[in-house]
Parts: structure tokens; C-alpha cells; sequence
């Protein structure tokens, strides 16, 4: 085991740059190409990989810090020596690049806008090497819009990396050839301007292009394949104006997302306003508590919860009616959770192709061994409920059918479906404010006492209202149960980004026939509802059938 430096990798021109996000800790493992710190520029945005798997021994460079390529980032201990090490892998997702043919083909060199002979010209994606499908997050003109050269068009943004791609001339933008979500490459047409003026070819976006590089359009400039850092790293012109976009970093921005944070309505608390991971969190927290609404939950409730006026879908307007007409009548504002749930709640019914499927478990002898076990352990004060045991199953068929435990990449056109390794199911809760859901993490490692015991827990801090953003992220699943309260059967809406929702309602004795005779039998009726583009009938029938075998037989959990 040896103690190695890590150092900054070749990051073109990109020197001086803020480390604004500091990723690891000492005592950390960490894999190699594993991002230590994002460092950022007024333009882009990058995170810094390991070069080598180990442990943190020590960091180097704190919050605020600048660095330059060479700069130790932290001490490593290392099972591969120094000597083993590649250089410093520049690329923030790619291991270190190989330097491309001097004159790469014209296919595969900066696209030029050509001047078109109405005088409209073509600003496409410029040389981004080999930084391919990356995803367009940001569209920041419109068309109309006044544009200066290496004034930002769009943003786009890998995993690891955001950077802004520059007009390569003044104009007037006539038309925008991508929206947010589209995935582009070198030479996409980004938008087509007018009236245009300076210069026509790309800006030395050319990432690796140092600033007296040849400009791209008399001749192809030589282009290296270059690192997401590098290029980044071209993206500072000195004349590039700033566009008043929400200062973060990718791995902010990815938060954000996923927790459906309007990055825009965020303040940021870093230097020069950027948006950091507390931010998010605490926006979060004040939405939850009431204290803060997004400006998509205003217009949701001037228009009526969940912003159910559907001009968006086209529909016919929302009928008026003066019900003070028809008799007294008192207005009372929703509640927060209500605000901010109804608007969930609407964009899955709408967005999500939901089927439910009913189906009845036997847990005649479930019921008979919860009621011994919580006779058992009366004293104790632990009492075990129907609902835990229903996690537990869950997980099990949840293993048995990964597709019910995963969520659609929306990310990338949801072409593709991202299984989960964990199993954290959320459950429904009541509360005197609305509805709130909060998460047993890593129910497949517990027991049925322990999660009871956690259930209560939340369920008291839900009722409280003092649940944590924390509590209430991660599910892959959820549980509503009304069994506490009665019905038979419902059919519950799916949390998003989840695929699946099992609903649950009150359990009595009927009689079901055994092949000979009726028997007196526990029975608790099961709704499962699931996203029909991941999931299919037959899988759900299948997925409710193992559900109700693992029931009637909970030994069947173990296996
Ligand atoms: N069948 C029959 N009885 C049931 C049952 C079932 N399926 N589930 C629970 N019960 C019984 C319990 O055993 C308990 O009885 P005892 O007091 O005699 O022991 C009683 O009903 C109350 O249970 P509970 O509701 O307090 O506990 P729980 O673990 O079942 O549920 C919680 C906890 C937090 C999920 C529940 O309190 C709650 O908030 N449920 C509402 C969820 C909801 O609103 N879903 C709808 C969402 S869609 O709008």
C-alpha cells in the first residue's frame, strides 16, 4: 500500500478554476474515475476524477480553493503504486484521451456556419471531442432574440460536466433547432440566425483550441480529441456575456431534479450566488414546511389545486360555477401538502399510463402469527403491524420482478429502465395536512419489529409534520394502506418516478372455496397499479399472484 498525490489532470487552459463541491473525506474508498471535486469556471462546471482506487488519507484543497492542472487534490493510499498510474485521467468520463488525428475528418470537425445565401446563418455544435449524446438542459434564447457572438445558446450537461455552447456570430435568431431534453453532437444545428454579423465559423469552442487556434472555417483547425475539462475549458471567452442561468454545478443540478427543485427559484448561498446541495435542501424544506411555494404550486392553486384549468392539454376550460348561487358557501385555502401533493398527484394521472389490477391475499395464518407475536410481546411495547409484514412480501416479489422496482430514464427519452440495487419502499401516511409519504430505506435488511418500530416512527413525525426531505426521497416502491380505515379495493396513483403502487384495504373473513368446501378464510384485498410502458399485464397478474403465495405462506420469504 503506498500513499499517493492526486493531482489535477490536464485541464487545457482551464487554470485558476474554484473548487466549489468537495466530493470525498478522508477515510473514504473511492474508485478509480471516481469524481473527488467539481471545480468551475463562470461557464462550465467540471468534476475531477481519481486516477487511482484507494483510500483518502488526506485532502489538499478545501471549499473556495483554486487549482490549476497539477495541483495535489488529496492524498491517496493505494494499492497500485505511482508508477502504475496513468497520468491523471483528464477527461471528467473518460479515461485519458488519445490524441486524435491532427486533421480529423471534415465530418468530425467543428461545424462552420455557413453563410446561406438569404443571409441567414447556421450556428451548429461545435468540436466537443469526445463528449457525444450530450443532453441539451438549457435553451437560453429564443427566437427574436438579439445574440452576440459567443453569446450562450444552450446548455448541455454529461454526467459529469455542464458547459454552455457559444453563437458563433451576432444575429437575430430566426429559428431554435433543439429543446431541452434533445441529445446533441458536433454538428447539430443549434439554431439559425439572421442579420448576421462577425464572425461565421464556430467559436473556438474547440475546446482544446487554445485562443490563437485557426478558426475553424477557412481550414479545419487541428482538433484534438479533448476532455470534457478541456472543453470546458474553452468556453470562457472574455466577451461572453453571462445569462443570469442558475448557478450550480451538474451534480447540484442532477439533485435538484430529482427532487423536482425549480433550480431557477433556488438562491444560492455560494460564491457568486451559485446554488449549492444545502440550497436545494433547504428550499425543500421550507416548501414542505409551508413556508415557501414554486411558481409552478402559485400557478397551481390560482387555477385550482394541481393547476386543473387543462388549457396545457388542450381540454375544455374548467366549469365556473357561482355556487353561492345555489347556497351558502365557504371558502378555505388547501393545505401545502395538498398544494404541493395535488400537483404531483395530477401529472402522474395524466402522464402515467396507470392499469390497476385487483386480486385477493389469503392471510388467515399471517394474522394468526402477527397476533401471537404481538401477544408475545406485549411487555416490550413493540407492536407489529399488518402493514410490515406487507413490506417485507413486497420486497420479496419486488427481487422476483426487478422491473416493478425500477423507474424509466426520462433523462434519455425513457428508452431505457434503471433497475435498482435497494429496496426502500415508501408508504403512504395520513396526516391532519394531506397526504405524506415517508421511506423505510433498505427494507430488505430489516425485520418485520424494526420496521413496525420505524413506521411508527415516521408515521408520528408525518403527523407532526416534522418529516425531512430525507424521509420522505428514495422510495422504488410504495404501499397505500386503508386497511386501517375499510373499502375493498381502490386504485391508487403511482409515485413517480416509481413504476408501481400496491393499495391495500381492510382484510375480512370470507368464504373461499378449497376444492371440497367453503372455509372461513382471512382475506385482504390487493390493488396493484402499474405504469403499462414498463410493466405488462401478465407481470402484474404475476407479480400480485407471488404476492399473495408469499402471504398465505410467509416462509416463502426466505426463500
Ligand atoms: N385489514 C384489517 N385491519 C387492518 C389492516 C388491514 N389491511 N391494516 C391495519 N389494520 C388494523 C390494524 O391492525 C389496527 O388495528 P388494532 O388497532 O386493532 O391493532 C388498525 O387497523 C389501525 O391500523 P393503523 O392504520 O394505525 O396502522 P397501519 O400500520 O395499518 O397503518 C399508516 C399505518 C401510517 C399507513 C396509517 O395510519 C395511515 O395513515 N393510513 C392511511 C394511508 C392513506 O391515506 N392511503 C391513501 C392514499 S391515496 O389517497
Amino acid at each position: 500500500m503506498a500513499t499517493i498525490e492526486i493531482k489535477v489532470p490536464d485541464i487545457g487552459d482551464f487554470s485558476d478554476v474554484a473548487v466549489i463541491e468537495v466530493l470525498v473525506q478522508p477515510g473514504d474508498t473511492v474508485k478509480a474515475e471516481q469524481s473527488l471535486v467539481t471545480v468551475e469556471s463562470d461557464k462550465a462546471s467540471m468534476e475531477i476524477p481519481c486516477s487511482h482506487a484507494g483510500v483518502v488519507k488526506e485532502l489538499k484543497v478545501k471549499l473556495g480553493d483554486t487549482v490549476s492542472e497539477g495541483s495535489v487534490l488529496l492524498m491517496l493510499d493505494s494499492a497500485e503504486s505511482a508508477a502504475e498510474a496513468p497520468a491523471p485521467a483528464p477527461a471528467a468520463t473518460t479515461p485519458a484521451p488519445a490524441p486524435a488525428p491532427a486533421a480529423a475528418s471534415p465530418a468530425a470537425m467543428p461545424a462552420a456556419a455557413p453563410a446561406q445565401a438569404d443571409g441567414e446563418v447556421e450556428v451548429k455544435v461545435p468540436d466537443i471531442g469526445d463528449f457525444a449524446d450530450v443532453a441539451v438542459i438549457e435553451v437560453l434564447v429564443q427566437p427574436g432574440d438579439e445574440v452576440q457572438e459567443e453569446q450562450s445558446l444552450i446548455t448541455v450537461e454529461s454526467d459529469k460536466a455542464s458547459m454552455e455552447i457559444p453563437s458563433s456570430a451576432a444575429g437575430t435568431v430566426v429559428r431554435l433547432a433543439v429543446k431541452v431534453g434533445d441529445k446533441v453532437n458536433m454538428g447539430d444545428l443549434v439554431a439559425v440566425l439572421s442579420g448576421a454579423a462577425g464572425s461565421t465559423t464556430s467559436p473556438a469552442p474547440a475546446a482544446a483550441a487554445p485562443a490563437s487556434a485557426p478558426s475553424a472555417a477557412a481550414a479545419p483547425a487541428p482538433a484534438a480529441a479533448v476532455s470534457n475539462a478541456q472543453l470546458a475549458a474553452a468556453h470562457q471567452p472574455a466577451t461572453a456575456q453571462m445569462t443570469g442561468l442558475p448557478h450550480a454545478s451538474p451534480s447540484v443540478r442532477k439533485f435538484a431534479r430529482e427532487l423536482g427543485v425549480p433550480l431557477a427559484e433556488v438562491k444560492g448561498s455560494g460564491a457568486k450566488d451559485r446554488i449549492t446541495r444545502e440550497d436545494i435542501e433547504n428550499f425543500t424544506r421550507a416548501v414542505m414546511a409551508g413556508q415557501q411555494s414554486t411558481k409552478a404550486q402559485q400557478s397551481a392553486s390560482s387555477s385550482g389545486a394541481g393547476g386543473a384549468n387543462g388549457a396545457a392539454l388542450g381540454l375544455i376550460p374548467w366549469p365556473k360555477v357561482d355556487f353561492a348561487k345555489f347556497g351558502p358557501v365557504e371558502r378555505k385555502e388547501l393545505s401545502r401538502i395538498k398544494k404541493i401533493s395535488g400537483a404531483n398527484l395530477l401529472r402522474n394521472a395524466v402522464m402515467i399510463p396507470a392499469v390497476t389490477n385487483h386480486d385477493d391475499a389469503d392471510i388467515t395464518d399471517l394474522e394468526a402469527l402477527r397476533v401471537q407475536l404481538n401477544k408475545e410481546n406485549e411487555k416490550k411495547g413493540i407492536k407489529v403491524t399488518m402493514l410490515a409484514f406487507l413490506i417485507k412480501a413486497c420486497v420479496a416479489a419486488l427481487k422476483k420482478f426487478p422491473e416493478f422496482n425500477s423507474s424509466l430514464d426520462v433523462e434519455n427519452d425513457s428508452s431505457a429502465l434503471i433497475y435498482k440495487n435497494y429496496w426502500h419502499i415508501g408508504f403512504a401516511a395520513d396526516t391532519p395536512n394531506g397526504l405524506v409519504v415517508p421511506v423505510i430505506k433498505n427494507a430488505d435488511e430489516k425485520g418485520v419489529f424494526e420496521i413496525s418500530k420505524e413506521m411508527s416512527e415516521l408515521a408520528a413525525k408525518a403527523r407532526d409534520g416534522k418529516l425531512g426531505p430525507a424521509d420522505m426521497s428514495g422510495a422504488t416502491f410504495t404501499i397505500s394502506s386503508l386497511g386501517g380505515i375499510g373499502g375493498r379495493y381502490f386504485t391508487p396513483i403511482i409515485n413517480a418516478p416509481e413504476v408501481a403502487i400496491l393499495g391495500v384495504c381492510r382484510s375480512q373473513m370470507e368464504p373461499v372455496w378449497d376444492g371440497k368446501e367453503f372455509k372461513p378464510r382471512l382475506m385482504l384485498p390487493l390493488s396493484l397499479t402499474w405504469d403499462h410502458r414498463v410493466i405488462d399485464g401478465a407481470a402484474a397478474a404475476r407479480f400480485n399472484a407471488y404476492l399473495g403465495q408469499i402471504l398465505a405462506d410467509f416462509r416463502r420469504v426466505m426463500l
